[in-house]
């Protein structure tokens, strides 16, 4: 019905007895009749009537005296500042480190002095590619960006789900972004490497090969952001109070053990619930069960840089944990989301040349290129030079200083003083003893635009990362590949890739030229540097061997309907939460089901509305009444097809063995599709849960068997 508005002004109602009233923050809101707060406009003059623009008679011109109106929209059409030029799509959250032991013999950080010590933390994960309002599942590289609030200054590390990056020196980025971005004539496709510019880029620049193979693996479509790793990518220095500097990488674990979704299910994921990274994050720190990573340093000396294969300073290679272990140094927690998600989420500015005194940076390329962009680029994004005056950005610890003035203001010097050095004692002033002081490396050369020889070698660590994979995992990188250029049009282009892929793995190239149907190998790209084959896996690259050891932070879908039995169900929810993980209920209608004892119970999801891609694993709980209808749902059938072909485990009663013949899997059960023990079984099955996925299933409903070699 429509809403009854107001259409003469004589009717508009005036405010009597207004109260002014003292909020809980000590400030002064305007009390209405009704108890609500009054609303004003943002001079805070009481508005009586928000719903009609002033005008001349209920038909007649609107008035420009009508300042609310003006103010309102004005206020709208600015309501959107530029998003991020890369990373726009992000989520954040509030938390807090804690520091494990002192580390003041590596570092003079204050963060990392004092046992026990917690820091407060602001956190935003995001995608690179996609624009603000991409969904969370497309396949890209994972933004990883911590801001902590030390007593000394704000530490952002700026850091990826991925330990290497695409490029190697940073006058390359612009060029890197345009190519992955949407083609600029088309504006499509939206966060998707996977068409012509990408790939195109990315074959002439040998370099990215190692990154080719992370992104092409299942670290690109993370199950949850909770279960990802996080990176600082680049080498670092720890810097002590002698002055003296350790390099060090920095790694983020999360607690919860990794864990990714399939490429099919990704894509049907970003359908069902485009918001489902978000979702989980929220839904997780809501409920109470905080996200937690451990935070570890690889720490290494001039002597190890020097023996080291490869050059410490090229951001395209890791240092394996094998090699040099990561030692951890402290845990995050993630404890609280933001109240509002444009001021804090929005607004943050992250920049990688935010560093407190004890760490410092060493000569990346890519690094040191970072560290221009990020305060250039908040300029542009939050208005003007005072986005430090906003509380998320704003250091958390005492500080002092002579900037004034420019844009919203909020903070200038009190008083006659505002410069330095001044003669009336007024001020803060500079410490050499407390301040930041850069580690003093000494630097000679020519000034010139060279690419060091040791940053050349652009295969052996892409052969590593993909022989370190176990067999699902190799196959799902060579399906992403093939998915990836099977949208690229130009034919070269796709040949080109091939020719690098064999620099890496033959077997590999051979498989994805297959697949493509292509009609003839290329020959290998020319390589400055030949593949080196004595490089060991290294298991710590793997998800899978990183994977969780229980359902603890997963999610278990029950398909349910009337007449479910009510002791099974309540046992089975009663094992997945003692295991910490979390049951909903899917039905043929939201409004829910009729239990076996008579009782009713609310679903979570309507079946249409809960796919079992939203889930880590499935049970089928109907009952030989109701199992009829629940055939008759085409999307009962897709629930159960996706759960078998994306390797889930499905548990069932026998009262659904229907559903499984209809969804064609009936004569293809495997240890995955459990009929469900009595109640005293289901701790095991559950145990049973935390292995994920039934990888053994995979290649009999994806991959065909190894191919045909291409002449
Ligand atoms: Fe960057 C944002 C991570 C290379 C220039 N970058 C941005 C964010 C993350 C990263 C996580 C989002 C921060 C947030 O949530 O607000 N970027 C990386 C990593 C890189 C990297 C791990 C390689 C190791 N970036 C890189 C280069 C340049 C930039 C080489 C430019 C020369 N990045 C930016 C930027 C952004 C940004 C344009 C856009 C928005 C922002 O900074 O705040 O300055």
């Amino acid at each position: 019905m429509a809403k009854k508005t107001k259409t003469n002004s004589t009717e508009l109602v005036t405010i009597h007895d207004q109260k002014l009233s003292r909020a809980q923050g000590g400030e002064l809101h305007q009390t209405a009749e009704d108890g609500f707060d009054v609303l004003t406009t943002s001079q805070g003059a009481p508005v009586a009537d928000d719903q009609n623009t002033l005008r001349i008679g209920a038909r007649g011109p609107a008035l420009m005296e009508d300042f609310h109106f003006r103010e309102k929209i004005f206020h709208f059409d600015h309501e959107r500042i530029p998003e991020r030029v890369v990373h726009a799509r992000g989520y954040g959250a509030h938390g807090f480190f804690e520091t494990y032991d002192s580390l003041a013999e590596y570092t003079r950080a204050d963060i990392f002095q004092r046992a026990g010590e917690k820091t407060p933390v602001f956190v935003r994960f995001s995608t690179v590619a996609g624009n603000k309002g991409s969904a969370d599942l497309a396949r890209d590289v994972r933004g990883f960006a911590v801001k902590m609030y030390t007593k000394e200054g704000n530490w952002d590390l700026v850091g990826n789900n991925i330990p290497v990056f695409f490029i190697q020196d940073a006058i390359k980025f612009p060029d890197l972004i345009h190519a992955a971005k949407q083609e600029p004539d088309r504006a499509f496709p939206q966060a998707q490497t996977a068409h012509d510019n990408f790939w195109d880029f990315i074959g002439l620049t040998p370099e990215s090969m190692h990154m080719v193979m992370w992104i092409m693996s299942d670290r690109t479509i993370p199950r949850s952001l909770r279960f990802m790793e996080g990176f600082g990518v680049h080498t670092f220095r720890f810097i002590n109070a002698k002055d003296e500097s350790t390099f060090v990488k920095f790694h983020w674990k999360p607690k919860l053990g990794l864990q990714s979704v399939a490429w099919n299910e990704a894509v049907k994921i970003n359908g069902a619930d485009p918001d489902y990274h978000r979702r989980d994050l929220w839904q997780a720190i809501q409920s109470g069960n905080f996200p937690e990573w451990e935070l570890g340093v690889q720490l290494f000396d001039q002597e190890f840089a020097d023996g080291f294969d490869f050059d410490i300073l090229d951001p395209t290679k890791i240092i394996p944990e094998e090699v040099l272990p990561v030692r951890p140094i402290g845990r995050m927690v993630l404890d609280r989301m933001p109240d509002n998600f444009f001021a804090e989420t929005e607004q943050v500015a992250f920049m990688t040349q935010n560093v407190p005194p004890g760490i410092g940076f060493s000569n990346d390329p890519l690094l040191q290129g970072r560290n221009f962009s990020y305060l250039d680029t908040q300029l542009k994004r939050l208005g003007g030079p005072n986005f430090t005056h906003l509380p998320i950005n704003a250091p958390k610890c005492p500080f002092a200083h002579f900037q004034q003035d420019g844009h919203m203001a909020m903070r200038n010097p009190v008083g006659r003083v505002n410069y330095e050095p001044n003669s009336f004692g007024k001020g803060p002033r500079e410490s050499p003893a407390r301040g930041y002081r850069h580690f003093p490396a000494e630097e000679s050369g020519q000034k010139v635009q060279l690419r060091p020889e040791s940053f050349a070698d652009h295969y052996s660590q892409a052969r590593q990362f993909f022989i370190s994979q176990t067999p699902p995992e190799q196959r799902h990188i060579v399906m992403a590949l093939t998915f990836e250029l099977s949208k690229v049009e130009t034919l070269a282009i796709r040949e080109r890739m091939v020719s690098h892929l064999l620099n890496i793995d033959e077997t590999m190239a051979t498989e994805v030229a297959h697949r493509l149907g292509m009609q003839s190998m290329p020959k290998p790209a020319p390589a400055a540097v030949p593949t080196r084959q004595d490089l060991e896996p290294s298991p710590a690259l793997s998800i899978v061997e990183r994977g969780p050891k229980r359902f603890e932070g997963r999610k278990l879908g029950v398909l349910v309907a009337d007449g479910v039995d009510a002791k099974l169900l309540k046992g089975l929810t009663s094992a997945v939460t003692k295991e910490k993980g979390l049951v909903e209920l899917i039905a043929p209608k939201v409004g829910g089901v009729t239990v076996s004892d008579g009782s009713h119970i609310d679903a979570h999801h309507m079946i249409d509305g809960g796919p079992s891609v939203l889930f880590d694993a499935v049970a089928l709980l109907t009952s030989p009444a109701a199992i009829e209808d629940v055939l008759k749902e085409a999307t009962a059938r897709d629930f159960v097809a996706d759960a078998f072909q994306h390797c889930k485990f499905i548990g069932y009663d026998v009262s659904a063995l229907p559903l499984l013949e209809k969804a064609g899997i009936a004569q293809d059960l495997d240890e995955g599709v459990i009929a469900l023990p009595g109640e005293d079984g289901l701790a095991a099955f559950v145990e049973e849960l935390g292995k994920l996925r039934v990888w053994g299933r995979e290649p009999s409903v994806k991959l065909s068997s190894a191919s045909p070699p291409v002449a």
